[in-house]
């Protein structure tokens, strides 16, 4: 698995500033507004890769570490009646025209999405898309996820009445480059140039940071503190040691193949199933495929990203 963070910056005009260029992989995220006449403000959010044959889309998430959020801004989502989380049927767009602007998530289809698995799903509050836990997937096979016109691959499509833009954060998993199961966490927004993300790795490090500014302050106040602030650094130095090497022992896996739940050589759809019948399961079990003592979004992204054959 391969992990990066990627920043993008989205405007009104469908802005796309690329992250990186590497020879064919995900590259960032587009926002572009739709016209319709229907009074009510319409964009639809791509992923963007640059390559046929080589990438894919396989799953939007929000997890612990790399929350989901998706925002109205000043306002709150339009859902139309007869819409649901996912795209509408299109055989009711004759009756019901702004159906096709209804807000929805996808992996690939503006309408008639058959694939698209939603797991550990919150729902959509009034103005607000979030969670730590939950997925929105299609498997590594389907051809949703396959970049269509422009090299995209249409992730939802977000609607307001009385809001001014959208702004959010997600988990993105795909086929980057030929190379599966690679994770980057993105954000976006209409407006004002997004917040840059703020990795684990972030965090530490300014931890670290403050911890190093507080010994120095208590070291110009009084010899004696010295002691006191070299507890509080060792203290500090301990739990995170322990926290990385906790990380790196749930990520291990003991098994040759842990994805692979009814052990019958190949990660597929019923391996993902498991997971789905087993959610929010403790440990102890095959389907905690990353061992780390629970059930969730992280055992079904390393199912999705192990899809097909065991070595
Ligand atoms: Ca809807
Ligand atoms: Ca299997
Ligand atoms: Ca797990």
């Amino acid at each position: 698995m391969r992990s990066r963070t990627v920043r993008v910056v989205t405007g009104v005009a469908a802005l796309l500033l690329a992250a990186s260029s590497a020879s064919a992989e995900f590259i960032g995220i587009e926002v572009v507004p739709v016209s319709h006449p229907y009074g009510f403000s319409t964009w639809r959010v791509y992923a963007a890769f640059d390559a046929v044959g080589q990438d894919r889309m396989v799953s939007v998430a929000g997890t612990p570490s790399d929350p989901l959020s998706i925002e109205v801004i000043g306002g709150t989502f339009y859902q139309h009646g007869s819409g649901g989380d996912t795209p509408p049927d299109s055989f009711l767009f004759a009756t019901h025209p702004e159906l096709e602007y209804d807000t929805f998530v996808t992996i690939g289809k503006l309408a008639d999405d058959t694939a698209t698995i939603l797991v550990g799903w919150p729902g959509f509050d009034s103005s607000y898309l979030g969670s730590t836990n939950t997925a929105w997937s299609v498997t590594p096979d389907d051809p949703q996820g396959e970049p269509a016109a422009g090299m995209l691959v249409l992730l939802g499509q977000f609607s307001t009445a009385d809001g001014t833009g959208i702004s959010g954060a997600f988990l993105i998993q795909t086929v980057s480059d030929g190379v599966p199961d690679t994770r980057d966490y993105v954000t976006f927004s209409t407006e004002s140039p997004a917040i840059p993300a703020v990795s684990t790795y972030g965090i530490v490090i300014l931890a670290a940071l403050l911890v190093g500014a507080g010994v120095i302050v208590l070291l110009r106040r009084s010899r004696r503190q010295w002691a006191k602030s070299a507890i509080i650094v060792l203290v500090a130095s301990t739990i995170m040691l322990a926290g990385a090497a906790a990380f790196a022992t749930g990520q291990a896996g003991g098994r040759d193949c842990p994805a692979d739940i009814d052990g019958d050589g190949d990660v597929d759809m019923s391996d993902l199933l498991a997971v789905m019948a087993a959610w929010g399961s403790g440990g102890g079990i095959p389907e905690d495929v990353n061992g780390d003592g629970m059930v969730d979004v992280l055992d079904w992204l390393d199912v999705l990203g192990a899809w097909g054959t065991c070595p």
